[in-house]
């Protein structure tokens, strides 16, 4: 078994969901690298020792750069706020370094592009961390759409809905809540929510051409955590958009911090011509399908059978359930960064690299710039998404 050496940048939510799945990945998955926990590095140097215990780590920094240089670190993992994303990244490919980086990849398409190209040239191998493409029964929608069974697309729907930044009391800012100040996180939900959902719509429907979007913020301004003054609130609190599809079917996109009752309402269809998929992360489990016309006989399902059918995602043929439990055990949230990590490293085993890599992920960054360009023109913005390097994704 050889050693997978990791340097953790970033000990926050991220920080913690990446390390569980380093810590469990050879007890579920037959890989070769088995990940050895060697530095976390964060500036609180009593919070990342506090960490460090906690998790297991070697050591402690405070300065990324001398994890990046470590000769006994491998893989970089870039679990920080956004705006460290790009640097980081860059002087991780530079130093010969695998990169798993948190999402989304960068601020803006610039430095998502120059990222995707640093990683191209040095050869490293590399991912972005969209965890929900990993849910089981998110990847059996994949699934259904390659086997056909959901057809000619006609209509994508997607909403991610959460309600924690509703008081105008929650300050912007600071180590917890640097994802409300948008000189560190770079946009407001459509980078950090609406970046899942595109990743995923455009997995499961290919490429997103073209987008018209509306963003609010009702929060307008908010005290700094760090600087202690009311400052002006610069993300987007909420973010609707219309899309359109390479394959001619439409979008419909939805995202909040103010749908109070929403923890992480996730949820996703798709309608075809000969059947639709349904999925609800409150129901993680579940995969909700409608089948109209039957695959194998070519026959539409007889009228007094027909009607959505509520798949419990636990059988060992459904995807990553083999490496589990027993049919109808479930598993949680923290597996869904398991078997993306587990797909990274068996992607470096066999040289057919996991999705989504920098390239792929650029193209939601793509999505994600044109969606806050059309709040702000007012007009329908093209993507310039490259439905090449969607790889894995119809075409
Ligand atoms: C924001 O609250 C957040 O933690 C996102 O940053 C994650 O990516 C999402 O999966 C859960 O919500």
């Amino acid at each position: 078994m050889k050693e997978l050496r990791v340097g953790m940048i970033g000990y926050g939510f991220m920080g913690r969901t990446h390390s569980n799945a380093y810590k469990r990945l050879t007890d579920f998955f037959p890989v070769q690298h088995r990940p050895v926990l060697k530095a976390v590095c964060a500036r609180n140097a009593e919070k990342a020792k506090s960490f460090a215990d906690n998790w297991g780590y070697e050591r402690v920094e405070t300065d990324w750069r001398k994890v990046v240089e470590a000769p006994d670190i491998d893989l970089i993992d870039i679990g920080s706020p956004n705006d460290t994303h790009f640097e980081i990244a860059l002087a991780a490919a530079k130093a010969g370094k695998m990169v798993a980086c948190e999402k989304p990849l960068a601020m803006s398409v610039a430095q998502a592009e120059e990222m995707a190209n640093a990683v191209e040239a040095a050869g490293v191998p590399n991912m972005v961390w969209f965890n929900y493409r990993r849910v089981p029964a998110i990847a059996l929608a994949r699934q259904l759409v390659e086997e056909g069974r959901v057809g000619r697309a006609f209509h994508y729907r997607a909403t991610y809905l959460q309600d924690w930044t509703i008081s105008p009391d929650v300050p912007q800012g600071g180590a917890a809540l640097w994802r409300l100040d948008v000189a560190v996180a770079g946009s407001g939900v459509t980078g950090d929510l609406l970046a899942h959902s595109i990743d995923t719509a455009m997995w499961l429907n290919g490429a997103i051409t073209r987008v018209v979007a509306q963003t609010r913020t009702f929060v307008t301004e908010r005290k700094h955590a760090v600087t202690g003054k009311v400052e002006k609130v610069g993300i987007d609190d909420a973010c609707m958009f219309l899309a359109e599809f390479a394959n001619g079917s439409m979008g419909t996109f939805e995202s909040t911090r103010y749908a109070r009752g929403r923890k992480n309402f996730n949820t996703f269809e798709m309608n075809g011509e000969d059947g639709s998929v349904y999925f609800d992360l409150e129901e993680p489990e579940y995969l909700q399908y409608f089948e109209y016309k039957q695959l194998q006989s070519g026959k539409k399902t007889e009228s007094h059978l027909t009607g959505w059918r509520k798949i419990h995602t636990t059988n060992s043929e459904h995807p990553y359930m083999n490496r589990y439990w027993v049919p109808g055990t479930c598993i949680g949230y923290e597996h869904t960064f398991l078997n993306a990590l587990a797909d990274f490293v068996m992607g470096i085993e066999s040289g057919n690299p996991t999705q989504p890599d920098f390239r792929n992920a650029l193209q939601t960054q793509k999505v994600c710039d044109a969606v806050i360009e059309s709040a702000r023109s007012g007009k329908w913005e093209s993507t310039a998404v490259d439905a090449g390097a969607l790889k894995g994704s119809p075409a």
